[in-house]
């Protein structure tokens, strides 16, 4: 997998995709990173990566020729896509098409925003990690890296370990517990401690489809709960959280 990311700070990435998941996949030889600045790409003695607004206003907006520059010059993996709050939402199933790619790419927004040509006659589409604006987009870019690398086939050491998780079946997780078995006079629920794998596994469902319910209806909204998930619930009423 191939990840380009065009970004006037990639000193801000650099520490981040060096470690943890990413940082392993990248040693591995599982997930290729290139940082590229619009900044080496500028002609003028001052260069200037950003100017003001025509039809005035406050801020500055990032010029279209030293990225057009930069991307030309990197012929980077596409799709090719803008960071930016008024992106589609980048959510699991998004990461999953990423994932099942060999590469994309990503542009970091910064100042009060990017020349409109950019976004429509260089990127392919605008991605958005959420309603809220940050400085820029590269802590975007590290969400969405991170979650695309975890699904690249051989990057997790089990392969089973992302798919079995919640958002591959759209419920959240149910809680996780370790030793010991009692901490501070709170006990772990007696069924994980039952040995009795089926139990457990029906506990784990309960427990996972009350906890989106309580805390996620969004997730089940459009869908009706099978018999077994009934069964289930009907089985643990005392499950919520
Ligand atoms: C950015 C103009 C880009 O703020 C963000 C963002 C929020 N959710 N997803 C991305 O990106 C930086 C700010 C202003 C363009």
């Amino acid at each position: 997998m191939r990840v380009d990311v065009f970004t006037l700070f990639p000193e801000y990435l650099d520490g981040p995709l060096g470690c943890s998941l990413v940082g392993k996949a990248r040693d591995g030889g599982l997930l290729d990173v290139r940082l590229h600045d619009p900044r080496e790409f500028t002609a003028d003695r001052h260069r200037s990566v950003d100017d003001a607004p025509f039809g005035g206003g406050p801020g500055m907006v990032m010029a279209p020729e030293p990225l057009f520059a930069a991307v030309e010059a990197a012929d980077p993996p596409r799709p090719l896509l803008l960071l930016s709050p008024a992106g589609e939402r980048f959510d699991q199933a998004r990461a999953r098409e990423l994932a099942a790619g060999d590469g994309f790419s990503l542009v970091c927004g910064r100042y009060e925003g990017v020349d409109q040509r950019v976004i429509e006659h260089l990127c392919d589409g605008e991605l958005s990690v959420g309603d809220y604006v940050l400085a820029g987009g590269e802590a975007a870019a590290l969400v969405v890296i991170e979650a695309v690398t975890r699904l690249v086939p051989g990057v997790l050491g089990n392969d089973e370990s992302s798919a079995s998780e919640s958002f591959t079946h759209d419920l959240l997780e149910e809680p996780q517990y370790t030793r010991p078995a009692e901490f501070r006079g709170w006990a772990v629920p007696e069924v994980l401690r039952s040995g009795d794998h089926g139990r457990v596994e029906r506990w784990r469902r309960a427990a996972a489809l009350r906890r989106t319910q309580a805390r996620r209806p969004d997730l089940l909204a459009g869908r009706e709960l099978s018999a077994e998930e009934q069964a289930l619930l009907e089985e643990w009423p005392d499950e919520a959280d």
